[in-house]
């Protein structure tokens, strides 16, 4: 765990996931599910701190969608109002077919994610299988979007080390990974469990680390330790503290930050972010 050889190092990325696919707007009323509170949270967060959006789209009767002319209309207004690093989710919901997850590429973000193999994910699902992954990094690379590299189990750094060593590094010629942590059916999200998943991480590759649930601020001080960048949003959690429901995804963004700069590793700006996982630089 050398942070400072990591490239990287003297900054944060700070992703937001700020929606997600599984929380309801009935359980969760301030989850931001329409364009317009997309936007505005974006906004917020970006002043926050935040580089980067990983972004699940809901329709108009609140549910997860991944209708390509609203994935289009969300990417188009993310950028206009907005100098964040725009990702993707290609994800989705545990529901969602294969050809529309690979559909969602043609809306042209920054970057999208790419999840390295099947996982348990509470009591569903997540399926992702080899040939699935191989498809999305190709794809990827024919488009020019930079993917990150979605982790929820150790066993999928050894797929990601497979899938690189057949077909090559993905657009911008870096590897960035994220440890999604504590999903009930993956990875725990503690510090050990970091530590193990850091020694499987390809060389140069830059890391990010977000914690499910309870695990968020464990993994957050875990990652910050070991020289590792972040995520934070009300996809991976909905409580701030014990008892205490988030007040908006910013709130979660402005705690990273105060973190990483007492950690002497201050948020990165989305341009310093482009440059970190060679995204091509916005106008
Ligand atoms: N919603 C989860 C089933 C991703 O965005 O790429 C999958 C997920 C991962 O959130
Ligand atoms: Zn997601």
């Amino acid at each position: 765990m050398a942070a400072a050889k990591r490239p990287g190092g003297h900054g944060t990325l700070i992703t937001v996931a700020p929606t997600g696919a599984e929380h309801t707007k009935a359980d969760v009323p301030n989850l931001p599910v329409t364009l317009e509170e997309l936007v505005a949270e974006a906004v917020a967060c970006e002043a926050a701190g935040a580089a980067m959006i990983h972004v699940h789209i809901r329709g108009a009767d609140t549910t997860p969608t991944l209708d390509p002319q609203r994935l289009k209309d969300t990417v188009a207004a993310l950028r206009e109002q907005t100098d964040l690093v725009v990702q993707l989710s290609t994800g989705g919901a545990v529901a969602d077919p294969e050809e529309d997850r690979l559909r969602v590429l043609d809306a042209m973000p920054d970057s999208a994610s790419c999840t390295m193999g099947t996982v348990n994910f509470g009591d569903d699902v997540f399926l992702n299988r080899w040939e699935f992954v191989v498809e999305l990094h190709k794809r990827m690379r024919e488009r020019r979007i930079v993917p990150e590299y979605e982790i929820f189990d150790i066993g999928q750094l050894a797929s990601l080390a497979r899938l690189l060593d057949q077909h090559g590094l993905p657009a911008g010629g870096h590897v960035h990974v994220d440890l999604v942590m504590g999903v009930p059916g993956g990875m725990p999200g503690d510090t050990e469990t970091l530590a193990a998943a850091l020694r499987a991480i390809p060389a140069g590759a830059t890391f990010s680390a977000t914690g499910v649930g309870r695990t968020s601020l464990p993994v957050m001080l875990a990652s910050l330790s070991a020289g590792g960048h972040l995520r934070v949003g009300m996809e991976d959690t909905v409580s701030y503290a014990r008892g205490e429901r988030v007040r908006d995804n910013a709130q979660l963004v402005e705690r990273a930050a105060q973190l990483a700069s007492v950690a002497q590793r201050p948020p990165l700006s989305a341009a310093e972010v482009r440059t970190l996982i060679g995204v091509a630089q916005s106008n």
